[in-house]
């Protein structure tokens, strides 16, 4: 990796991994590219920042040829509560833009990470123990996206060589952007509500176990992919990879041993309980393990330990 581009750049992974991507490889040579305006000078200093719809694929072109781009980490998408209220516009985005960038991956020999999601699965996988290669039949328009999409990193890879990694990502936690509307939003709703009025009211109900990561190990998951030894991956695409499962009641007994005045109450949306229900509890992540050395550094106490360190740093 010498020339970076990242698409959905100001996300919630994007505005983290510029960073950390910058600091590694140089600011200079690592591109920041959204639909939406950098909302402050950290994404477009010191290095460069574009606006692009992925969907776009001449300005697309553009960058990627004037820039002599190596590698796209593309993360522009919409995530799963947002794309239930708007599904052909999620299939717009998520599919076609995705499209465009392994055309031009093709094109241009860039490789290219791209994040599935648990959402790859549904309910007829086994949802404990969730193995890596098992049955994926998504209930769900960003699951049918993120299925369809490992499928399409395979095929260019096999049908024109283009190094497509991947990995399925479970609920990130992060606290320096709010996340873009998924369902495992309430881990990180939480620390806000905790901090600020030490009272959170959970969309999802109280035994809702699902995975979860903390973004220093989600960040360090799609590095180390990208740059592992090609000729010891198996896989190379949509590897499960985990750091903790818990369930709203559990993550809130973690904040109350540091507010113990913090309380937590449910009121359910339908809606993301019944895509939470779809999406397994706990996967089996022996694959990344093995093929290039997966290894999570925070577990539950650890991160919502430095969560709420970060947090009341920040207000
Ligand atoms: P996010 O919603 O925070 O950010 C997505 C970004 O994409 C936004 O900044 C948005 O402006 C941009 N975008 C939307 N439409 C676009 C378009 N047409 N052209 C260019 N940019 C566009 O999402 P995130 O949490 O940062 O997730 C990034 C990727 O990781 C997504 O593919 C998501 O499915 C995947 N993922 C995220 C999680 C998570 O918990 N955050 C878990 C699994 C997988
Ligand atoms: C979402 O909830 O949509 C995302 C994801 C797990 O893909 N956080």
């Amino acid at each position: 990796m010498k020339k970076i581009l990242v698409t959905g750049a100001t996300g919630q992974i994007g505005s983290e991994l510029i960073m950390t991507l910058r600091n590694r490889y140089g600011a200079g040579n690592v591109l920041a590219a959204d639909i939406k305006p950098a909302l402050n000078d950290e994404l477009t200093q010191p290095g460069p920042y574009y606006r692009l719809d992925v969907r776009d694929l001449s300005t697309l072109k553009q960058i990627v040829t004037a820039n002599n781009i190596d590698t796209i980490f593309h993360l522009a998408s919409l995530l799963s509560a947002v794309a239930e209220q708007k599904p052909q516009q999620a299939w717009d985005v998520n599919m076609n833009g995705l499209m465009n960038v392994l055309e031009i991956c093709r094109e241009y020999r860039c490789a290219l990470f791209f994040p599935s999601s648990i959402a790859a699965f549904g309910t007829e996988t086994p949802s404990m123990d969730t193995p890596q290669d098992t049955i994926q039949r998504p209930t769900t328009i960003y699951g049918i996206t993120k299925v369809s999409g490992e499928l399409l990193c395979d095929y260019y890879f096999h049908r024109f060589g283009v190094d497509a990694r991947g990995l399925r990502y479970p609920g990130l936690i992060s606290s320096k952007t709010l996340p873009g509307g998924g369902t495992t939003d309430y881990a990180v709703d939480i620390f806000y509500a905790a901090i600020k009025s030490q009272h959170y009211a959970c969309f999802l109900r109280a035994d809702t176990q699902l995975d979860m990561m903390y973004m220093p190990d989600a960040l360090d998951a799609a590095i180390t992919l990208m740059t592992a030894d090609s000729t010891q991956l198996k896989h190379r695409n949509a590897f499960n990879v985990t750091a903790m499962s818990f369930t709203p009641q559990q993550l809130a007994a973690e904040i109350q041993k540091h507010i113990p005045e913090f309380t937590i109450t449910y009121s359910v949306d339908p809606l993301r309980q019944a895509i939470a229900d779809s999406w397994p509890r706990h996967m089996n992540d022996s694959a990344a393990r093995t093929e290039w050395g997966w290894q999570a550094q925070f577990d539950l106490p650890a991160m919502v330990k430095d969560m709420l360190l970060n947090m009341r740093l920040l207000n």
